[in-house]
């Protein structure tokens, strides 16, 4: 039998509060945003899955090829006895982890953090049930805010994968890599996954798949708004733009007003135009090169130990000690 356990940093109208402030700030913005963390509902984590699949979006697979020749060398370098997943628990990255670690003999517990509490109960009780003796510990909080103390024995693995470090500006990527060296030791462990810069095509291609998930993906923080807070968006009256900026280096995805719109958010207490072709960017996603990597990593206090990419160089793994 697998020990459970599941901590809740955080509260529902906590959350509803945070979007309601997110909104009121990005959408009477000059240039209109969205954070891209109001993505994920039910729906929103549904159609990211199904992106994943595509073959156009090509992260998945190139950090899972890397994940599974490495894991062996991950858990030997590292002697973890806590692997700690921000984001999603439930993937199949997640298991060639807790095998490479469980392989080496000093796995002793798992912990899962997650916004989303139906996800992470059910990735945990899948996990709990096929790790016999692992004690599964899942935590539900957003990883920017809610880090808090993090349990489990030392040295802890604490593996940030698929990217989403992409999702934060600039400025918010550095506070947050300092505030995961803050609540580890020294000598405990990061295993980032970023993706890198390659051609524009390719990567702007993945961010605007020929069978319109993504657009979909895209539309969805506008049902989240219209559920959460009762506005009047219609979709369907937005085109989804896949853009890269090669000043930043990054992918921004938008939705761009197809006519003149005003959308009432009741409850964000906000009215807002939308010009004809007027855009909100609702994600940016940061391409990196290994000296950035190694640089941001420094500045926050971590070492670079260990990098690794695909056979095609499509997507990086570092793994870096504070
Ligand atoms: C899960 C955040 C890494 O930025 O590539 C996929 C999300 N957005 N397609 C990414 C996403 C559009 C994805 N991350």
């Amino acid at each position: 039998m697998s020990q459970r356990q599941l901590d809740v940093r955080g509260s529902t109208e906590d959350v509803t509060e945070a979007l309601r402030e997110d909104v009121r700030e990005g959408l009477s913005a000059r240039q209109k945003w969205l954070p891209s963390k109001w993505f994920y509902d039910a729906r929103g984590s549904e159609l990211f899955e199904r992106i994943t699949e595509l073959p156009e979006y090509y992260p998945t697979r190139s950090e899972r090829e890397v994940l599974a020749r490495e894991a062996a060398a991950i858990a030997s370098a590292t002697s973890a006895r806590t692997l700690v997943e921000l984001g999603s628990g439930s993937s199949e990255k997640t298991r060639l982890l807790l095998d490479g670690l469980r392989e080496h003999g000093t796995l002793s517990e798992f912990v899962p953090l997650d916004v989303s509490a139906s996800a992470l109960s059910e990735a945990a009780d899948a996990i709990a049930g096929d790790y016999a003796g692992l004690v599964v510990h899942g935590v539900v909080g957003d990883f920017t805010e809610h880090l808090g103390l993090l349990p489990g024995e030392q040295p802890r693995l604490v593996a940030f994968l698929g990217g989403t470090i992409g999702n934060l500006a600039p400025a918010d990527r550095a506070k947050f890599l300092r505030s995961v060296r803050d609540v580890l030791s020294e000598g405990e462990w990061l295993l980032l996954g970023t993706d890198l810069v390659k051609d524009a095509g390719t990567l702007v291609r993945a961010y605007d798949d020929a069978a319109g998930v993504t657009a979909e993906f895209n539309r969805n923080v506008l049902r989240v708004l219209n559920t959460r807070l009762g506005a009047d968006f219609d979709p369907a009256a937005f085109d989804h733009v896949s853009y890269w900026d090669e000043d930043n280096e990054w992918i921004e995805m938008r939705l761009r007003a197809r006519a003149r719109t005003r959308v009432r958010i009741p409850g964000a207490n906000l009215e807002v135009t939308f010009a004809e072709g007027e855009h909100v960017r609702t994600e940016i996603s940061a391409k990196f090169r290994r000296e950035g990597v190694r640089a941001e990593l420094a500045e926050a206090g971590f070492e670079l130990s260990h990098w690794w990419t695909d056979q095609q160089g499509r997507f990086g793994v570092s793994l870096a000690r504070a």
